[in-house]
């Protein structure tokens, strides 16, 4: 054999950096084709990453095999969304080769920032859904469970978020245009979808009554497959993200006249399933696209399933013990259906049998409690484009409430509430209903948010199966959030309390005692201020606005939505921007407010709240009278990694959500973990988050979820009587309508104005207003005390442990999926 086969083989292997250095050398020459002079950043970022990929695949085929010869329960993740962001860091600090990667390069007189900053940030999700699922395959990956991301490999991710003018612009967001290094294409990996056509009666061989789906047009998927690296490198999961291709038909047809261009527009609309991401988060727009692009996935990663289960097994009855399925919202939950399809038309089970194994396999977590997030398909939209699986639909809703009336003792009310059609109005199928009732777990992601669902949307069907909803509080990968977006934190712990946390966040206890430590409190301070000039410096390149490092860098990042209200802290800096200019003797603690996040392209009041934060940042940023002690900035394009710079750098967390309206949040457990105080409401997750840090780190304001809902249920509220009795407010108020902000369209902001007054507040930012200023206050009252602030803020982090999502996954494990790690057997040469 050729001698340089050979010695390819071994580099591959290689993690010194020597041998990195050789490979990388070798796959920029021979795989991206160009030489090392004329390569440019991107050319490297793909050699590394090759290169890195060839370190991961025998691992990988290892781990896979290892699921299989012990014929492993596995574990389904179902999910429209996959938030990934970069590979690259990740995988060298899970793999341990980061500091050998990065000497390599500096061999090659390469910088290794710049090359991590050429590879494009994988934003295949919308916001706090997407982002639970990428850290769960983390969480699954580090402890040794065999799980399965499926989702679409959606051509354009979210789009690029720009600011023209003050207002946001979109731009397509082309992340796989150079190519996707990660990735593994599988065009052998190939399953028929169906749509439309209709459904035919027909006596099967023992003459029962049975039913098949004809004359539908048909779509392949193709698998595109992602090695998921677990910290340490000993499990490899897989993603397994699907593409839409036109059937072979087009490639071997014939085509008579004019028909040849018609199959060719033909194959191209079929394609359209998987091109892009809708911008929606936790709203749905009923779209047919969209519910094409849920049964895609679902039906491709089902028959997938069913297949992997088939190597093993002869009959279905094992499935239950074999295959978890977590259905991530309900976006996947026409595979409830799809499952009934596959075993009882085209494997020939009984229907009841079908249904057991149905349910015994499928699991439901839902999201939110908000009513417009809450699908509902029209029943014709279902009856045209999945004739048969409305027909299943109606079946399985016509069994549950025949079994149901009798005890229902004429509640017709309650009967037409848990039934899977609402007829009210248009017919329409809930789809939390039927994944419901198609699951045998159904779970919320806080406390709170678990309460909420059985007192509301799922009362009824929580009186009907009192043992089905359980909690599964969200977490996050210390990965991702503490190790690689802080170095300079994560170093500092790793030397007082060892590496332990990394993998078991609990132990990052350890640290509560260091609190007291002058010393320590000092190098917590000194990482805090690294991170925080490193945000500097990113925000005076994106938005050419300097701020003050020693300011308090008070953030509130997340997608752009009225109930998270932005607006009451945009009130809040416009009531702090009077005073200063009021009171220009006092010496006010210097504030810089940070924004982030995208707003739904057709959520018109989310974008001119993003139009006023940037015309108050205009305003405010160039008023000499306030002397720089208050700056407003909005960065554009929030996305994971923006998100890895900016929140290591927060002093202050701002989750200020209608109490009730967020179901847990996973931004506020980030900052948390990176020492920021939070500022919030007793909403979602930030109720868990008081009870961890304790009451005094933690800044707690506004009415509670209760007090919201008595205050709405007594229909008593006015926003007038609370504006004229807070004259800070009101002038506030009074700035925004009278255009002091949008001079050149003084009518701008109206609005905004009449919804938080006319309009009834419905978010009540209004009647939340006084509190949160006084929460503001104390705030920076804290903050002129450099020592006890940062005893908090050490608390904080010290206190996060459980918000690790390796305690979110490993709950799911024992209580919904029962999966257990499996160690797979490696023979070839270890990582550390
Ligand atoms: N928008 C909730 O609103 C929650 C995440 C993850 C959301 C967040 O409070 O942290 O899910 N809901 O559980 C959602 O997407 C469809 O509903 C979110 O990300």
């Amino acid at each position: 054999m050729d001698a340089r086969f050979k010695s390819r083989d071994i580099e591959r292997r290689s993690l010194d950096v020597d041998g990195l250095k050789r490979s990388f050398l070798e796959w920029l020459v021979y795989s991206v084709g160009k030489d090392a002079r004329a390569a440019t950043r991107r050319d490297w970022f793909h050699t590394v990453a090759l290169a890195v990929r060839d370190r991961v695949v025998d691992r990988w085929m290892d781990t896979t095999r290892s699921y299989y010869q012990e014929d492993a329960k596995r574990v389904y993740y179902l999910s429209l969304e996959f938030l990934i962001g970069r590979l690259l860091t990740n995988s060298l600090s899970n793999l341990g080769i980061m500091d050998e990667c990065r000497q390599a390069l500096d061999r090659l007189g390469l910088s290794m920032d710049d090359v991590v900053d050429a590879e494009p940030d994988a934003a295949l999700g919308n916001g706090g859904l997407g982002r639970l699922a990428a850290c769960f395959l983390d969480s699954m990956a580090s402890q040794g469970l065999p799980g399965y991301g499926y989702g679409i490999r959606y051509e354009f991710g979210l789009f690029e978020q720009r600011f023209e003018n003050g207002w946001q612009v979109e731009y397509p967001e082309q992340w796989l245009q150079f190519g996707n290094p990660w990735e593994f294409a599988r065009p052998e990996v190939l399953y028929p979808v169906q749509f439309y056509g209709r459904v035919e009666e027909f006596r099967d061989s023992v003459g029962e009554r049975a039913y098949r789906w004809v004359d539908a047009d048909r779509v392949l998927a193709m698998a595109y497959d992602t090695p998921v690296v677990g910290f340490g490198g000993e499990t490899i999961n897989t993603l397994r993200l699907w593409s839409a291709r036109a059937t072979r038909d087009f490639n071997f047809g014939h085509f008579n006249d004019g028909a040849y261009m018609k199959a060719v527009e033909q194959k191209i609309l079929s394609e359209n399933l998987s091109r892009v991401l809708y911008p929606n988060d936790a709203t749905e727009t009923g779209k047919e696209l969209r519910l094409k692009q849920e049964y895609f996935f679902t039906s491709a990663s089902l028959q997938d399933i069913l297949r992997r289960y088939l190597q093993h097994h002869s009959t279905f009855d094992n499935l239950p013990n074999k295959a978890a399925i977590q259905l991530n919202d309900t976006h996947p939950a026409i595979g409830i259906a799809e499952l009934m399809r596959l075993l009882v038309d085209q494997h020939a089970l009984r229907w009841d049998d079908a249904w057991e194994i149905t349910r015994a396999t499928f699991a439901y977590t839902n999201h939110t409690l908000l009513p417009e997030a809450l699908e509902a398909w029209p029943v014709r939209m279902i009856e045209r484009v999945l004739p048969r699986h409305m027909q299943i639909i109606y079946e399985i809703n016509a069994k549950f409430l025949n079994r149901t009336k009798a005890k229902a003792e004429g509640d017709n009310a309650r009967l037409s509430r848990l039934s899977l059609i609402d007829e009210r109005g248009e017919r329409r199928v809930r789809m939390g209903n039927l994944a419901f009732l198609g699951s045998h777990r159904v779970n919320g992601v806080s406390a709170l948010h678990t309460e909420l669902m059985k007192q509301t949307v799922f009362a009824d069907f929580h009186q009907e199966f009192p043992d089905r909803i359980n909690n599964k509080t969200n977490g996050i990968t210390p990965r991702r959030w503490l190790k690689q977006a802080n170095p300079a934190l994560s170093e500092l712990i790793t030397t007082r309390i060892g590496e332990g946390w990394i993998s078991d966040l609990s132990q990052i206890a350890a640290l509560r005692e260091k609190a007291d430590d002058v010393v320590f409190r000092e190098e917590f301070r000194r990482a805090k201020r690294k991170n925080k000039k490193r945000l500097a410096a990113y925000i005076a390149r994106q938005t050419g606005e300097e701020v003050l490092v020693d300011s308090i860098f008070d953030v509130q990042v997340k997608r752009m939505h009225e109930y998270k209200r932005q607006l009451l802290n945009v009130l809040h800096t416009i009531a702090l921007y009077n005073e200063m200019r009021d009171n220009p003797t006092v010496s006010w603690v210097p504030v810089t407010k940070v924004f982030a996040g995208k707003a739904a392209p057709s959520y018109h009041m989310a974008k001119l709240i993003i139009k006023l934060i940037n015309d108050v940042a205009k305003v405010v940023n160039h008023d000499p009278s306030v002397h720089d002690n208050l700056k407003v900035v909005l960065l554009p394009n929030y996305n994971v990694t923006a998100a890895e710079i900016i929140i290591p750098a927060a002093d202050l967390s701002e989750q200020i959500s209608t109490a009730g309206m967020e179901a847990s949040g996973t931004g506020n457990m980030k900052l948390a973990l990176n020492g920021a105080l939070t500022i919030g409401t007793l909403d979602g997750a930030n109720v868990e988050i008081r009870e961890h840090v304790g009451p005094d780190n933690i800044f707690i304001f506004g009415m509670t979820a209760e007090e919201v809902n008595d205050l709405r249920a007594s229909g008593g509220f006015n926003p007038r009587d609370v504006i004229a009795s807070n004259p800070s407010l009101k002038r506030a108020l009074d700035m925004i309508s009278t255009g002091a902000f949008s001079p050149d369209d003084r009518n701008r902001y109206h609005p905004i104005v009449q919804a938080l007054t006319d309009g009834g507040d419905h978010f009540l930012v209004t009647a939340d207003f006084a509190d949160y200023c006084r929460a503001q206050d104390a705030a920076m009252q804290l903050y002129r005390d450099p020592e006890e602030w940062t005893r908090k803020a050490i608390l904080n982090t010290a206190n996060m442990g459980w918000f690790s999502s390796d305690r979110t996954v490993n709950e799911y494990a024992q209580e919904i999926w029962d999966v257990h790690p499996v160690h797979p057997s490696h023979d070839g040469e270890g990582f550390r």
